[in-house]
């Protein structure tokens, strides 16, 4: 089978002719449909050797949406044809956070030399992956591929970041997303219907601002110097009760930390490599409160399929043919995605 296989650190990835794997044990042979093309993709392959604790070669690819091809002797759980997405995150498979299905924190997570499918194991930038259990898989009944595969990734990301703030999302509230790419424009559409708060969203973009309203945004502005107080003025003045920084970069983290009221809370999901000094007595406010979620948990990613399913949540995708897996990489980087790139066998 082809497959997209980082081969070396230093290397760009190649696609290449693999052994079709035959599942073993509890393992799951899946017939891949389409496989999301993340910023993480970009950071594992652009990564300097010793900087991840990853074994190379291995196939790319953690955010995946296929059918069951084959069961291992002793799998138990979909059967053969049924659709399903596949949860990536892929911890040790003993500890309590992987039992009860949170393999996104894993306590056993600096020992391995993976994070899961497409990190470290062999993904599904292939035309089929190998998932080590069924526990992996969660059923996506007549849901188009592009659609489910993205959700199993970015969509599960911020839907596990908007849960996390949920506490402070209530009535008459006002939350920030800064980022409307793969994961913020989700995040837009995750907030307008698990909360009440008005959305408002910041991007460099402005095609990614008209992306934020078709997603439910109530505002949109540009990131600018003057920003803070554009977005501040939307609140009356008092500031914003949550914001979602899916950029991570210096200016996201400033912005965020001069908008939030006392008692605010700020949660950082890019990675952009920016800072925040944390010091007191400091320029936070009062009552901040800071968090740094990732990916989500298998529940978590079956509610979010669930509202897929219902019509509540759409990702707006481009589609590349895996064999044009390195334009979609070039797109990516360039910043020129319009919501997800996902990559089908071809
Ligand atoms: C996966 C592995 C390591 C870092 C970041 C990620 C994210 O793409 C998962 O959402
Ligand atoms: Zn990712
Ligand atoms: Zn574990």
């Amino acid at each position: 089978m082809r497959a997209l296989r980082l081969t070396a650190w230093g290397r760009q990835p190649v696609l290449t002719e693999v052994e079709l794997p035959v599942p073993q044990g509890s393992e799951v042979l899946v017939r891949v449909e389409a496989a999301g093309l993340c910023h993480s993709d970009v950071h594992v392959v652009d990564a300097a050797e010793g900087a991840l604790p990853y074994r190379p070669p291995f196939t790319l690819g953690h955010e995946v949406a296929g059918h069951v091809a084959q069961l291992g002797p002793h799998a138990v759980g979909p059967a053969v044809g049924e659709r399903v997405v596949l949860y990536g995150p892929w911890g040790c498979g003993a500890c309590g956070r992987c039992a009860a299905g949170r393999d996104n924190y894993c306590d056993r997570r600096d020992t391995l030399s993976w994070h899961g499918a497409g990190l470290g194991r062999d993904g599904g930038m292939a035309e089929y992956v190998l998932v080590p259990s069924a526990r992996h898989l969660v059923p996506i009944g007549d849901l188009p591929a592009d659609q489910a595969a993205p959700l199993s990734d970015a969509g599960l990301t911020s839907y596990h970041a908007v849960a996390g703030l949920r506490r402070t999302l209530g009535e008459s509230t006002t939350v920030l997303v800064i980022g409307i790419g793969g994961l913020g424009h989700l995040a837009v559409q995750i907030l307008r219907v698990t909360t009440s708060s008005r959305i408002l969203a910041v991007d460099i973009r402005q095609e990614a601002l008209a992306l934020a309203h078709r997603s439910g945004a109530d505002f949109g502005t540009l990131l600018r110097p003057n920003t803070a107080d554009i977005v501040r003025a939307q609140t009356g003045g008092a500031g914003l009760d949550a914001v979602l920084d899916f950029a991570g970069t210096e200016e996201s983290l400033a912005l965020a930390a001069g908008v939030l009221r006392p008692g605010g809370e700020l949660a950082v999901v890019g990675s952009g490599g920016g800072h925040l000094t944390i010091r007191k007595p400091g320029f936070l406010p009062p009552g901040f409160r800071l968090s740094l979620p990732f990916w989500g948990t298998r529940t978590e990613l079956a509610e979010v399929v669930a509202l897929a399913r219902s019509g509540a949540v759409h990702v707006e995708t481009e589609r590349f043919p895996l064999s044009t897996a390195a334009e979609a990489f070039g797109r990516l980087r360039q910043g020129g995605v319009r919501g997800r790139a996902v990559l089908v066998p071809d």
